[in-house]
């Protein structure tokens, strides 16, 4: 049985296919098994084997046990040659992933083919390169009693690191992870999110026949508090966990890792401002809105879904925005022309729903969207929402300081450059923003002045792979990204040595 048929495109399969654990180099059922939906229909496209607390252990101990094996002893140069292999290996495996992920998170083909599964290669090659071009301290010593000495850090991996990442860009946020760790030679054992564990099942598999030896990437699925997630957060063997995912998850995983003092990386949650000021380009404002706004249903942490335009272009922003939103594309995921897709399951569309009721209840005005679309087909039966656009609500309105994670935006006027940088900045939140103008001095304050980890001006989610990557505030601890990673996954050893 095919398990990435491109029946999973039309979330509708014949049988659904069993997806297990990866354990040591093999793959192994936990024991209970639960139903993964397809966002698109409600129709069940996996049944997904439940790693056990037992499981989980196998797990940590086959990661162990490879530390101390041939991956443990490899040059950085002879890691990064089974990197690069893993990379041609989803290349080779393509068309399986975008089923996978499609079949999982309902979103488009086009989205899956340009963007979520050549960042899984990507992230594969661009570690494997700074893996091998990274420097490393050095410092000559001069003691007042004038001997001297070499001071050299050797990069040393962390050991055996738990990657935990949500359902939005499934294989794009795993591999961000999972491809620095391995570089830097740590064992991993991962956990997708319980709504996707689709593509990292294929990621198993392609690391198998990557040659990456056994016990080095391992994969349990399940959820997260009393399953597969805690299970792992709270083992004595995980020297370090890496998360991404919502804030109050970042909080409960803390707790746990501070009984053994594990060192953790977080990104968090984000309720992420734009900034559109009278003199940008229009037109590129609007459709880069449109973007940063939309993007995978709004469930992308980088999403836009506070929307500051001056005063003079705020009437005309407002009303062309809603309409593009009103204009977005619905179609099965298949259909290149899909714009809009469904949100991940019917507790989260609940969710995003509840806010749409909410807006309306704060007193807001809802110029596009704000309910479900009706198809009149098996869609009916999935987690779509409209896209929605709302204006009319104080800064302090709760549509207005928490974060949604859904197709819905505020937008409100202002009057002052100091004042869009407030405004931005009254948030519990500090991931990323978004600055829309031709003067290039304001573009450079903004970057000082806005309190997040990201901004971008006249764009939206440019990547370069070398930039440091996270969040201020409830949006994360620390960075990712080029040396920062380098720097998460290993543990510089200071070697001090007289020179006489
Ligand atoms: P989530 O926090 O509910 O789940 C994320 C992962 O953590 C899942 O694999 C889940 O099973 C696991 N988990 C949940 N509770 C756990 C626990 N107690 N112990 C161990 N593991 C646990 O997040 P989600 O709903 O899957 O994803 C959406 C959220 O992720 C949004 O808040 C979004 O902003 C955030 N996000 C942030 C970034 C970023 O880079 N900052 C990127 C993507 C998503
Ligand atoms: O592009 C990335 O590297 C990254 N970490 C994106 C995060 C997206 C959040 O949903």
């Amino acid at each position: 049985m095919n398990l990435w048929s491109s029946d999973l495109l039309a979330g509708k399969v014949s049988r659904p296919g069993l997806l297990r654990n990866f354990v040591d180099g093999g793959f192994v059922e936990g024991g209970s098994t639960f139903a993964k939906l397809s966002p698109v229909t409600g129709e069940q496209i996996f049944d997904v084997s439940e790693a056990s607390a037992e499981t989980v252990d196998a797990a940590v101990q086959a990661a162990r046990a490879a530390l101390r094996g041939p991956w443990g002893r490899m040059s950085e140069q002879e890691r990064a040659v089974v990197l690069r292999r893993v990379a041609d290996g989803l290349e080779a495996r393509f068309e399986d992933l975008v089923a996978a992920e499609v079949g999982d998170t309902g979103k488009s083909i086009s989205q899956a083919r340009t963007l979520d599964i050549p960042r899984g290669a990507a992230n594969f090659r661009a570690f494997a390169d700074f893996a091998t071009t990274a420097s490393s301290e050095s410092y000559t010593t001069v003691l007042p009693d004038g001997r001297r000495a070499l001071n050299y850090a050797v990069r040393k991996p962390v050991g055996v690191v738990a990657i935990i990442v949500p359902w939005n860009l499934p294989l794009l946020l795993l591999t961000w992870k999972v491809a620095p760790a391995l570089a830097c030679g740590n064992a991993v054992v991962v956990k997708p999110s319980e709504e996707t564990p689709a593509s990292a099942t294929v990621l198993a598999e392609v690391m198998a026949e990557a040659g990456v030896p056994a016990g080095v990437f391992n994969l349990v699925h399940g959820f997260g508090p009393s399953s597969a997630g805690e299970y792992l957060t709270r083992h004595p063997g995980v020297d370090a966990i890496t998360f991404t995912g919502e804030s109050t998850t970042g909080t409960a995983i803390a707790k746990v890792a501070a009984d053994r003092v594990k060192s953790v990386s977080f990104e968090l949650g984000g309720k992420n401002a734009g900034l559109i000021f009278a003199d940008c380009d229009l037109d590129a404002a609007v459709e880069g809105s449109v973007r940063s706004v939309f993007t995978n249903g709004g469930q992308v942490c980088l999403c836009t879904e506070r929307l500051y335009v001056e005063r003079p272009v705020f009437d005309q922003f407002v009303e062309r925005l809603a309409e593009r939103a009103a204009g977005l594309a619905y179609g099965w995921p298949a259909d290149e022309a899909t714009m809009n897709m469904p949100l991940i399951s019917k507790q989260h569309r609940d969710k995003v729903l509840s806010y749409y009721d909410l807006a309306r209840a704060e007193g807001a005005s809802v110029l596009a969207g704000g309910g479900v679309p009706s198809f009149g087909d098996a869609r009916d039966g999935g987690c779509y929402v409209q896209p929605t656009v709302v204006t009319g609500l104080p800064p302090d309105a709760r549509t207005n300081t928490e974060e949604i994670f859904g197709p819905i935006c505020h937008i409100a006027p202002f009057d002052t450059e100091e004042e869009a940088y407030a405004l931005a900045n009254d948030s519990d939140y500090g991931l990323a923003a978004t600055v829309w103008t031709r003067d290039v001095g304001r573009a450079h304050r903004a970057g000082i002045a806005l309190d997040v980890g990201i901004v971008w001006v006249n764009t939206w989610y440019l990547r370069d792979l070398r930039t440091p990557f996270g969040g201020m505030k409830l949006s994360g601890v620390g960075r990712e990204g080029g040396r920062h990673s380098l720097d998460f996954y290993s543990e510089p050893t200071n070697v001090c040595v007289e020179l006489t």
